[in-house]
């Protein structure tokens, strides 16, 4: 039985890589960080009891900015598999906290890259690097495209990028980069911009908000399915030798676009609802982000299925379906006391 070890396993693409690992037969280790309130919601429905025989997802809690435990939870673990995806994920908030993002997005990436180095465990290396790094230089971007990181987020991923290539050329680590353009999912977190216009879309739709406040709509993204980009990250890990390689739809539309399909597909006029809030505006913005995915298809066969336009479709009737159908709480808790509503 193959064994993974995964940081960042309570997100988004945590919770769909685990998933998918544990229909693959494997060992799934999860890295947790101690919260005052649970934080596993998105991966609660494959947890098993500790003390049943079949069960194949372990929890661990360690964090990225604790080099020790990475070493320990590596010789513990002795892992055939390493998939890096935890982070302070959001750019926005990067610009808030970008010591923090620094130290755990950037230098959180050496620790494990060095706790792998350090243990002597042979294994295999998954970094979940972002096309924030390509920032300022114009689409279409694939692997060779020069970076130009607009944020401190963007920043810590291309420091943690080439700590992965270095440890492949220093020590011969079967490390890849995943270069991921953004891709989303009824689990995607409340405050990226495509999860808050579908929670917003539902919301207004069952009468429980009336308004939702955006910032910069012009802004073009190249949207996939999260659900397909972890087969991805997966296929990196198989292939003869390591590489890196972008994942991407290949198209891309504006937030406006996004909108107008989230809004329409629930029989909305956004007009009539959408107000701007220049606080999400960021200080430096990424204008356009389109990937070029043709070395990964070519070379791996992965290839996106899902666009950005369908996308909304599945996002608005899984918030719809969420806000009809309680216990499902990785989706939406309206009913929790000091629910913060729209952000
Ligand atoms: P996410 O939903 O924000 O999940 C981030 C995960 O990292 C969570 O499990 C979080 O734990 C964990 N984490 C944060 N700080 C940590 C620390 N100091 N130590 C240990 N764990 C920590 O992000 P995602 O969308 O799944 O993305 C996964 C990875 O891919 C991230 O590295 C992200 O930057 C990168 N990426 C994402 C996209 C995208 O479009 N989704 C595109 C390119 C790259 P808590 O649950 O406790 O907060
Ligand atoms: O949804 P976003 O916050 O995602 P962003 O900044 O593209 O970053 C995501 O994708 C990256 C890959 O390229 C990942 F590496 C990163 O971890 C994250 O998953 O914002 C998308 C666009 C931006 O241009 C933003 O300015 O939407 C614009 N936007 C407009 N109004 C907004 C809002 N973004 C947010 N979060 N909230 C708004 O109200």
């Amino acid at each position: 039985m193959r064994r993974a070890l995964i940081t960042g396993v309570t997100g988004q693409d945590g919770s769909y890589l685990a998933e998918l690992l544990l229909a693959k037969g494997y060992e799934v280790h999860g890295v947790i960080r101690r919260a005052s309130t649970f934080n596993t919601a998105r991966i609660d429905h494959l947890y098993r009891d500790p003390h049943e025989d079949d069960s194949r997802l372990h929890l661990h809690y360690g964090d990225l900015t604790d080099g020790v435990r990475l070493v320990q939870l590596m010789r513990q673990i002795d892992p055939d598999e390493v998939y890096n995806l935890a982070a302070q994920s959001h750019v926005r908030v990067s610009f808030d906290e970008p010591e923090h993002t620094g130290n755990t997005t950037g230098l959180g990436s050496m620790r494990l890259l060095e706790a792998v180095r350090m243990s002597g465990v042979e294994c295999r290396y998954y970094q979940a690097s972002s096309s924030e790094m390509f920032g300022a230089t114009p689409p279409p971007q694939d692997e060779s495209t020069p970076f130009h990181p607009r944020s401190p987020y963007g920043v810590a991923k291309v420091y943690a990028y080439w700590a992965t290539r270095n440890y492949r050329e220093a020590y011969g680590l079967f490390a890849v980069n995943g270069i991921l353009f953004n891709h989303e999912s009824p689990r995607r977190g409340e405050t990226f911009v495509t999860r808050k216009i579908t929670r917003a879309v539902a919301r207004i739709k069952a009468g429980l908000d009336e308004h939702v406040y955006l910032g910069n709509l012009d802004a073009v993204r190249d949207w996939g399915y999260a659900p397909e980009y972890a087969e991805g990250m997966w296929r990196m890990l198989q292939a003869d030798a390591p590489d890196d390689y972008v994942l991407a739809t290949g198209g891309a539309i504006s937030v406006r676009e996004f909108m107008e399909s989230a809004f329409a597909h629930a029989g909305l006029d956004w007009e009539a609802h959408v107000r701007f809030d220049e606080r999400y505006l960021r200080p430096s913005e990424v204008d356009a982000l389109r990937g070029d995915p043709s070395k990964a298809e070519r070379e791996l066969g992965w290839k996106a299925t899902v666009d950005a336009s369908r996308l909304a479709e599945i996002m608005v009737d899984a918030d719809v379906e969420a806000l009809t159908h309680e216990g499902r709480p990785w989706i939406d808790r309206p009913d929790l006391p000091g629910w913060p509503g729209a952000r």
